[in-house]
């Protein structure tokens, strides 16, 4: 086999690409990873907007991206997937530790001996007759104390495309590898070769995958193997395997944490600013809180993060935080004009859309985008579409490649090297009954508790049904690559340890429905007015009922002025029915349970404290 670089760009003479590395163990890893998946060409990115034009070029020509009409969506694409690859696929995705105790019950753990020697012969000849790309990448601002540097070998240029938005890619990443800065190890393979083992080869299709999936986390190594996919989180290594899965690991090591979180920077009226950080479970609602225009005056919210966020404890003692990402990979159906009018101006360009619907005039629509759909649709399937078709133009979970930088409300600091310094963290999920719209922790280690009993009804975001309840402490089940009850250990050390300076906790639910099934909180920039209460409480300003569950604001605490609300309604979204909670609490017990003697004491007194004043 003989293995080449990619031919000189002939636009310029200054496009001259790498063929290696001078950094030995980078450069056997390529070696090896190629003689194992025999790829025709390696190509060394470089990150620059020249290769994303190539490459996106050459997609098109391949059928494999649509370029949208320039005139409404400048240097934008559609991709349409295999019906089949449209999500995370949870049930193929495992954590390879050493002891299947550390990878806990929550997860999916493999041998990793015998995974390893399983992988071998999945990625044997699995990127035949295609190009292997080589992406250096940071995740956060290139140099900084919480970032952190990978590489992922992938045989997709869609994700290499993708990857260039979602992270800080580029050729700087090779240099600071080669003068001896760590660096994650991802692979990826859409396991679709063009050529067999003995040399037949066969066309390419527009989505190559494979029915087989593998989503292999090595946590000790920090490793990432990743077959069959070309999907999300399936794909861009940055993101789950690497920022949340792997990057929990190395969290538990070195005493900081890694979460799926949004970060966003609030400003009074009065001009004092708070930092916050907040996990919901997939397609929950992190976009949409990370960019929400305030109704009510003087209030001011800006984005630094939208899906994950790296903690660390600073000099200062304070809890500080960075968004190791730098773009959005943000779900499309309910993102609209009303909704989220600051997303949708984001993706104004430089967008790739994913199983999102196209209009006749070569621009893109979705549910939500628009109050009414268009008369004629070429669906995500590829199959023409009118509002009387009775099925979803785009796919639940199609999603928006873009970057941040784009983004109108992001927040100058979101850059920081070291981050900013986080005054509250927030849970939430999609609960139809019981959580009230807010409440706050009594402590940390109630806080804790609060996280680690979040419930929440499955969205389209991974595979299994929609809408049925499951347990996703932190919103971090599919995502946490080491024991769950070790997890919450590690929270509550990083509490002890932050002492008086750790921020507050607050739950959230604005997803409570009324008896007609319909919401009964209006959401979305209404939310600003929670966010004012948590800002109030903060600040010592606001009063607080100490209720079983929590502290939740006093009568007439949270800012209705102007909203049509009816008492009613604000009953019903704080009230707490104690026969369900008991019940909550008798499964949370059963849930807890499952840990055995990994279980942390602290989390289980927590649970006595709330049984006995429900009780009571
Ligand atoms: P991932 O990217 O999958 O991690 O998800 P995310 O949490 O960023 O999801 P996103 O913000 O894109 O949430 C999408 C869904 O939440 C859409 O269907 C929105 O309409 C819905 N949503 C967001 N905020 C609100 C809200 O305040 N109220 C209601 N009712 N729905 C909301
Ligand atoms: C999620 O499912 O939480 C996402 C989308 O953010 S993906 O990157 O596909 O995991
Ligand atoms: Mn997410």
């Amino acid at each position: 086999m003989t293995l080449t670089s990619s031919s000189p760009q002939t636009d310029t003479e200054t496009a001259v690409k790498r063929t290696g590395t001078t950094d030995p163990a980078l450069q056997a890893w390529v070696q090896e990873v190629a003689e194992l998946t025999q790829p025709d060409r390696i190509v060394w990115c470089d990150g620059s907007s020249r290769e994303a034009h190539e490459l996106s070029k050459e997609l098109v020509t391949s059928g494999q991206l649509i370029r949208l009409n320039p005139e409404w969506r400048p240097n934008s694409f559609l991709a349409r997937t295999n019906p089949k690859d449209v999500a995370r696929v949870e049930n193929r995705t495992f954590i390879c530790s050493t002891e299947e105790i550390d990878a806990g019950p929550t997860n999916n753990w493999a041998e990793p001996t015998a995974m390893r020697s399983e992988l071998k012969g999945v990625f044997a000849g699995s990127m035949r007759g295609r190009t292997m790309y080589i992406v250096p990448f940071s995740m956060g601002p290139l140099g900084g104390p919480i970032s952190q540097l990978g590489v992922e070998i992938t045989d997709s240029a869609y994700v290499v495309l993708n990857m260039g938005i979602m992270t800080r890619m580029g050729e700087q990443i090779i240099t600071m590898i080669e003068a001896g800065d760590p660096w994650v190890h991802t692979v990826h393979s859409v396991g679709y070769p063009l050529v067999d083992a003995d040399g037949v080869a066969r066309p390419d299709v527009t989505w190559p995958c494979n029915d087989t999936k593998y989503i292999v986390q090595f946590p000790e190594e920090r490793e990432v193997w990743s077959f069959g996919s070309g999907y999300g989180g399936n794909a861009l290594l940055s993101k789950k395997t690497f920022a949340l899965r792997i990057a929990s690991v190395m969290g538990r090591d070195e005493g900081w944490l890694a979460e799926h979180m949004l970060l966003i920077k609030i400003t009074s009226p009065e001009g004092g600013t708070f930092h916050v950080a907040a996990a919901f479970p997939s397609a929950c609602g992190k976009t949409n809180l990370s960019m929400l225009q305030p109704t009510i005056p003087g209030w001011k919210v800006e984005t630094i993060g939208d899906d994950i966020a790296w903690l660390r404890k600073g000099d200062d003692g304070r809890l500080w935080a960075i968004n190791p990402e730098a773009g959005f990979f943000g779900v499309a159906p309910g993102t609209g004009e009303l909704t989220n009018p600051t997303a949708v101006s984001t993706m104004w360009g430089n967008t790739i859309f994913t199983n999102v619907a196209l209009r006749d005039d070569g621009d893109v629509w979705w549910e939500g985008l628009t109050e009414k759909a268009p008369d004629h649709l070429i669906d995500w399937q590829g199959k023409d579409w009118t509002p009387a078709s009775g099925r979803p133009a785009a796919h639940p979970n199609s999603r928006f490649t873009v970057a941040a930088a784009q983004c109108p409300s992001i927040a100058d600091e979101w850059e920081a090297v070291d981050g900013v310094p986080i005054d509250a963290i927030v849970f939430g999920g999609r609960r139809a009954t019981n959580v009230p719209l807010v409440a706050q922790a009594r402590s940390w280690k109630h806080g804790v508790f609060m996280g680690a009993t979040i419930s929440s009804e499955k969205t389209a975001a991974a595979d299994g049904i929609v809408g049925e309840l499951r347990r996703d402490p932190f919103a971090m089940l599919p995502f946490c690559g080491y024991n769950m009850a070790d997890y919450w250990s590690h929270w509550l050390k990083v509490g002890k340890s932050l002492g008086t300076k750790a921020p507050a906790i607050f739950q959230v639910n604005w997803f409570r429905k009324g008896a007609d099934g319909g919401f009964i909180w209006p959401g979305f920039g209404e939310n600003a007015r929670v966010l004012e209460w948590m800002v109030r409480r903060m600040e010592g300003d606001a009063e607080a009922i100490d209720t079983p569950i929590g502290l939740l604001p006093a009568e007439d605490g949270l800012n209705l002025k102007g909203l049509d609300l009816s008492a009613d309604a604000l009953e019903q979204l704080f009230h707490i029915d104690r026969t369900s909670w008991l019940t909550e609490c008798d499964l949370t017990e059963e849930y807890f349970n499952q840990f055995g003697d990994r279980m942390p004491p602290a989390l289980l007194a927590e649970l006595s404290s709330v049984r006995y004043h429900l009780k009571d």
